[in-house]
């Protein structure tokens, strides 16, 4: 699949301009650049990246416009839903995408586009592999020491959640890659006791799950008494990681006593060897903190956090985080504020224009959607961008309703309401950016698709 790409990459090389990278702001998108960048580099060809939020027809034409010459353009986790408008580009420039986002069938691809998309060799782009996958594979068939950077491809992938294979693992092309890591000492995959950020206290790694709300602290610490947990070694507060494996257990026993599931805390864990850094080692609290970098537009500490950078980008991720957090915070109490969220007959709309930055609509629609109060339905996010325009944020986290697909109902509708818009994502996380007059009618629409779509399931 990557072979012809990497071969017709190289073979580009021979003009005198940079490679212009563009690549997605998330942490597919950061981690794909970072591979490809140090594939090149590798090759001494010299590259630029950029660092985007979205790729609208009317950007499109700008980097056409800006970038004159016979240059390469590739094009990052991005792209695949605007394939027709590279049909006004000045036809010297040779123009790459290599992207996993839902593309349409029967898609007509200009002469000077090269397309490398999963969709089109019938493997999910949604589960099986991402962005940084694919720029992985590209980077591995230009020069095989690129194997060193199958973390990033793994660290990538799960940031687009596309752990869905049994007791959350990485399937398909995934897992390819995930051998490739595991053969080369990068990574341990492991059945594991998981908690987010585990390099925390014991207490703290609990507290922060939500899994049993605890009233207080002494409820808390006598619920890991009881697990027969002990809180100190010596002076020393231990952190989660130093738990043993029977520790754990214990732990994953009485939570599930108390209700959880056991799905939601046995997970196949992604540990990276050789991390430095304990706060950075599990590979999905390091895409975690990638996404707070894109989010905060520090795509630049993002890359040199994935380049190995652990002084000066490190210092900053702190600031990042705390400052995320912050937003993070505040963005979902005006969430769950009296109104901002409304239930139609078959979503929850949020409204989140006078608050919610585009960056982070995305997020905290996810959270609310992960969140029992807002499972039964999909949730809309709005968000307002510039120009009269807004970011749409469409999560499904719904346990019904397996089979209906949030990218082509968001399609069906958008492209009657207002053609020629970008609609990207995957079955159960989709996304666009609108006219803000053209809402309520979207709105609507939706809700009466959806309607339409269960009738037929049901
Ligand atoms: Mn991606």
């Amino acid at each position: 699949m990557c072979n012809q790409t990497a071969r017709s990459l190289l073979s580009k090389a021979y003009n005198l301009f940079p490679f212009l990278i563009f690549s997605h702001y998330d942490p597919d998108g950061l981690t794909a650049a970072t591979i490809l960048g140090t594939a090149l580099a590798r090759e001494k060809i010299p590259y630029q990246i950029q660092i985007l939020k979205h790729l609208e027809y009317s950007a499109l034409e700008k980097i056409n416009r800006i970038n004159q010459g016979e240059i390469t353009v590739i094009f990052l986790d991005l792209g695949s839903g605007v394939i027709d408008g590279f049909s006004n580009w000045d036809e010297k420039k040779s123009v790459f995408i290599i992207d996993h986002h839902y593309l349409e069938e029967n898609i007509q691809i200009p002469k000077h586009v090269e397309l490398l998309n999963p969709h089109i060799y019938s493997i999910d782009g949604s589960s099986e592999i991402s962005g940084s996958g694919i720029a992985y594979l590209i980077a591995k068939e230009m020069n095989p020491r690129n194997i060193d950077q199958a973390k990033l491809a793994i660290i990538g992938a799960l940031g687009d959640y596309q752990d869905k294979g049994e007791k959350s693992s990485l399937l398909g092309l995934n897992k390819q890659i995930v051998n490739d890591a595991i053969k080369t000492n990068q990574i341990n995959e492991t059945e594991a006791v998981w908690f987010f950020d585990r390099s925390r206290s014991i207490k703290s790694v609990l507290w922060s799950s939500r899994l049993i709300e605890f009233n207080n602290e002494i409820e808390l610490e006598s619920f890991l008494e009881d697990s027969g947990i002990q809180l100190y070694d010596k002076d020393r507060e231990r952190i989660f990681y130093d738990l043993s494996y029977d520790e754990c257990k214990n732990i994953a026993s009485k939570l599930i006593e108390y209700g959880v599931e056991q799905r939601e805390i046995i997970k196949t864990d992604y540990r990276l060897l050789n991390e430095e850094i304990v706060e950075l080692e599990d590979a999905r609290v390091f895409a975690t903190r990638l996404n707070a970098c894109g989010r905060l537009d520090r795509a630049d500490i993002g890359i040199a956090l994935c380049s190995g950078d652990r002084s000066t980008a490190l210092r900053e991720l702190k600031q990042i985080i705390k400052e995320d957090r912050k937003i993070i915070s505040e963005n979902l109490q005006f969430a769950k504020s009296e109104g901002n969220i409304t239930e139609k007959t078959a979503l929850y709309v949020l409204d989140g224009r006078p608050k919610i930055n585009e960056k982070f609509i995305g997020r905290i629609t996810s959270m609310l959607s992960y969140q029992k109060e807002f499972k039964l339905k999909p949730i809309l996010g709005i968000a307002k961008t510039s120009n009269e325009r807004v970011k749409l944020s469409f999560r499904n986290n719904t346990n019904q309703n397996a089979n209906f697909d949030l990218v082509s109902i968001l399609k069906e509708v958008i492209s009657n309401i207002e053609p020629n818009t970008e609609v990207g994502g995957h079955s159960d996380a989709a996304g666009a950016i609108v006219s803000e007059n053209k809402i309520d009618e979207i709105v609507w629409e939706i809700n009466e698709t959806i309607m339409k779509v269960r009738n037929q399931n049901d």
